[in-house]
């Protein structure tokens, strides 16, 4: 058979106009895709996300959202007798829109739980039957409004103590003891028996906390309670965690047969200590540039931390980032400007975005 030019023609007719453009489309990943052999990878919005600049960004790189305040307590349940659907409905509605896995968080948190919650009609402070009864009908409340559209469900958040006690003396902890984080977790595999139900914390690497939320953990297993995973918030900063800790958290954490998620990653360009929670009391550093020595340091820190979870790629089901792109986080305040995500606040990609689709 000879190559006639006619033949010639239409092979590089198919070369240039279809199949190059496939290659050159497939070039154009987002990090979900270069992600999708080990695991989703979500981020945490805002209502204004979804339809500004950041839903293309949101589009293209993530294939999993988490609500970051809709859901919780407070803003969904503000008066005993009335929820507020309306932004965790549209947000679910996107999610579902375009084919992104959702996160419901969380369920039972003392940070951002209404008023009423504590009190009786007359201002008392409720008991623990009637504190129960009440987080059981929200949970039971949301959780269904949501069966089948929320994969998996952050159901208690950070019970676990920073100081030397084991639990948080939260008001939950007051009135209800240890009781309430075994219940929440009954009562969310009641309302949604599919649903794969998390304890969520922060501080996981370090090794006293680690320590207390492993032996809290391991007893409600042993009970029965119907945990199925752990989310480690990863609220991290360039000098912590190192590699060894978190790989120990991880391999602690899923010898209890549990899986691991990543649920709010974010990477401070501020030394200092990890954690969830507002800090306070930390001298004001006064530096609001993102200077290349904590560029440099970031990605060092994402590039390890992708490394690790690549390795325990089969523990782990998921990787969320704590917002979208460093023009908002809520690492921003206290008289300074934090730069944790991977885009720029011009939502373009970060020299750490290289590092971590680098592999
Ligand atoms: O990002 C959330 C911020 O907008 C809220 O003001 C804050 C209220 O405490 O909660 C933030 O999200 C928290 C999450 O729900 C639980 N882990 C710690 C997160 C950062 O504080």
């Amino acid at each position: 058979m000879s190559w006639k030019p006619n033949k010639l023609r239409t092979i590089s007719f198919y070369l240039l106009f279809l199949i190059l453009p496939l290659v050159a489309y497939k070039r154009a990943e987002g990090l979900k895709d270069y992600y999708k052999d080990y695991f989703p990878i979500g981020v945490a919005v805002k209502p204004s996300d979804l339809r500004s600049d950041e839903k293309s960004l949101i589009l293209t790189h993530f294939s999993s959202i988490t609500a970051e305040n809709a859901m919780k307590m407070g803003p969904i349940h503000p008066f005993e007798k009335k929820y507020f659907w309306q932004i965790a409905d549209s947000i679910v509605q996107f999610g579902l829109d375009h084919q992104l896995k959702i996160r419901g968080h969380c369920l039972v948190w003392h940070g951002q739980t209404p008023r009423w919650l504590f009190k009786d009609s007359t201002g008392n402070q409720v008991n623990k039957e009637v504190l129960l009864s009440r987080i059981k009908d929200h949970i039971n409340t949301v959780v269904s409004r949501y069966r089948g559209k929320i994969y998996a469900w952050d159901v208690v958040n950070e019970a676990i103590a920073d100081d030397t006690s084991t639990y948080r003396k939260s008001q939950l902890y007051q009135i209800a003891g240890e009781e309430f984080i075994e219940q929440a977790f009954r009562y969310a595999h009641a309302a949604d028996p599919k649903a794969v139900l998390f304890y969520n914390d922060y501080n996981t690497e370090n090794p006293i906390k680690r320590e207390k939320i492993y032996t809290m953990l391991k007893k409600l297993l042993a009970k029965g309670v119907p945990i199925h995973g752990v989310g480690l918030q990863a609220h991290w900063s360039v000098n912590n965690p190192s590699r060894s800790e978190l790989e120990k958290s991880i391999e602690l954490f899923s010898s209890l047969g549990l899986q691991i998620q990543f649920t709010e990653l974010d990477i401070s360009v501020f030394p200092g200590r990890q954690g969830g929670q507002l800090i306070t009391g930390e001298k004001s550093l006064d530096k609001t540039a993102f200077t290349p020595e904590m560029e440099q340091q970031q990605l060092e820190k994402y590039k390890m931390v992708f490394e690790v979870f690549r390795k325990y790629k089969k523990h782990i089901t998921g990787v969320t980032f704590w917002n979208l792109s460093d023009r908002y986080s809520w690492l921003d305040g206290r008289g300074r400007k934090n730069f944790p995500l991977l885009f720029d606040t011009d939502l373009q990609p970060k020299k750490a975005y290289y590092e971590v689709t680098r592999f």
